[in-house]
């Protein structure tokens, strides 16, 4: 009983941080500016983030109702992936298909070569994990010529 007690204070005081606790308001809305599902393109391209009802803050900037944008690029839409909403727990990963704003910036210019591609963008708080409920746009497909 005394080890089951101390073995439970123990779990308890290790439990990490929930994830996803960054609040963000109702309604605030992700998108792209000058792109939408079907369009097609050249290399390279220049896509514009689009952010209602939220604002645009560095990464390691706590403020409140405030991100920094994360664009995917060729992966399961969000949440779709085999670890759901989980995968980002800790935070958005940083690589090839999960690139990080974490300027501030609101577009950037990328080369993608000739093929369809699925582009995402997803907002992240201070710490790089996605808001709750998570602030997404819509997944695009686009063809590079
Ligand atoms: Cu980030």
């Amino acid at each position: 009983m005394r080890l089951a007690a101390i073995l439970l204070a123990a779990t308890l005081a290790y439990t990490p941080v929930l994830a996803q606790d960054t609040p963000s308001p109702e309604g605030a809305e992700l998108y792209f500016v000058n792109l939408s599902d079907g369009d097609v393109v050249t290399s390279p391209i220049t896509i514009n983030f689009g952010l209602r009802g939220m604002g645009v803050a560095p990464a390691e900037v706590e403020r409140e109702n405030t991100g920094h944008h994360h664009l995917f690029v060729n992966r399961e839409p969000f949440g779709e992936g085999p670890f759901g909403e989980e995968e980002f727990e800790l935070a958005v990963p940083n690589d090839e298909n999960h690139r990080h704003f974490g300027g501030g910036q609101t577009e950037v210019t990328i080369e993608l070569p000739p093929g369809e591609h699925t582009l995402q963008l997803v907002l992240g708080d201070h710490g790089h994990v996605p808001h709750n409920p998570p602030v997404v746009s819509e997944v695009i497909s686009i063809t590079v010529e």
